[in-house]
């Protein structure tokens, strides 16, 4: 699209899922539109997702991006933010990373809550978050930034979904008081070689805490947690690259060992 072009919330959302149609990378939309700001890049987020759901997709959930120091340092950027899940996005465990349907997927280990009871802004904290979730697992979300490079602005990710493409959970499920959350480890394994390691504390100090901060930040757009949603809390660790033949472990101490492979 030309510098000439008028941008709106619309043309951003369209430009944004033919990047991912296609499998092309672009740079940051505030490149051309300089003028997004956070506001006006949720609402192109929120205009991507409707479309997907006219096309057939369902919310199943939210996540947030940006939660932890790892990787607000990798990314620059200072501010967590939150984006939609949808049932598209869903890995089966087991299956492979579809490379070939992805631009440059990177993927990163995480915190899941699924809710068990409805959760609504403002004022939620940390435990009255904790206080809805019906079960912890272990997870990994496959990334894959329709910017070249894995470089944007705060609006620019934001407007594109936060980089969603897939997310698998893992295969052991505990409730909220079954584990403390703060010391919970992942150990993350690229092809049998350890390369990063965080505890749950490396999430806003407190898995929860993230999970209150989504509730809070959802509210002021007018968006309750509904029962059964999946959040993922953001990424523990630096994300990884997944490539064909990979084999990634994310082993948390009692949640169990994630295994992506990139087919
Ligand atoms: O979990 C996360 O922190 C995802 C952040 C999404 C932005 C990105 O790293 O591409
Ligand atoms: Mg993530």
């Amino acid at each position: 699209m030309s510098d000439e072009h008028t941008w709106t919330v619309r043309s951003a959302a369209d430009v944004l899922l033919g990047a991912e149609a296609t499998r092309t990378d672009r740079h940051p939309v505030t490149d051309d539109w300089p003028e997004l700001d956070l506001d006006t890049a949720y609402r192109v987020q929120d205009e991507l997702i409707a479309r997907k759901v006219a096309a057939g997709e369902k919310i199943v959930g939210v996540k947030l991006g940006l939660t932890s120091a790892a990787k607000q340092q990798r990314m620059g950027i200072g501010s967590p933010l939150t984006a939609w899940l949808t049932d598209a996005m869903i890995l089966e465990a087991g299956a492979p990373v579809p490379t070939g349907e992805l631009i440059h997927p990177r993927v990163e280990p995480e915190i899941v809550f699924v809710l068990g009871e409805r959760l609504e802004g403002p004022g939620v904290t940390a435990e009255s978050a904790l206080a809805a979730v019906r079960s912890v697992y272990a997870g990994v979300e496959v990334i894959d930034s329709r910017y070249i490079d894995f470089r944007f602005t705060l609006p620019d990710v934001v407007a594109d979904n936060a980089s969603s493409a897939r997310f698998v959970l893992g295969g052991v499920e505990l409730g909220p008081a079954d584990l403390d959350l703060v010391a919970e480890t992942c150990v993350l394994s690229v092809n049998g070689a350890v390369v990063d390691t965080a505890t749950g504390a490396a999430v806003q100090g407190h898995p929860a805490e993230a999970l209150a901060l989504a509730a809070n930040a959802l509210a002021e757009r007018g968006v309750a947690l509904e029962p059964g949603w999946i959040v993922l809390t953001g990424g523990m660790t630096d994300a990884v690259f997944v490539e064909p033949g990979d084999r990634i472990d994310a082993e948390f101490t009692h949640l169990g060992t994630v295994t992506v492979t990139g087919s």
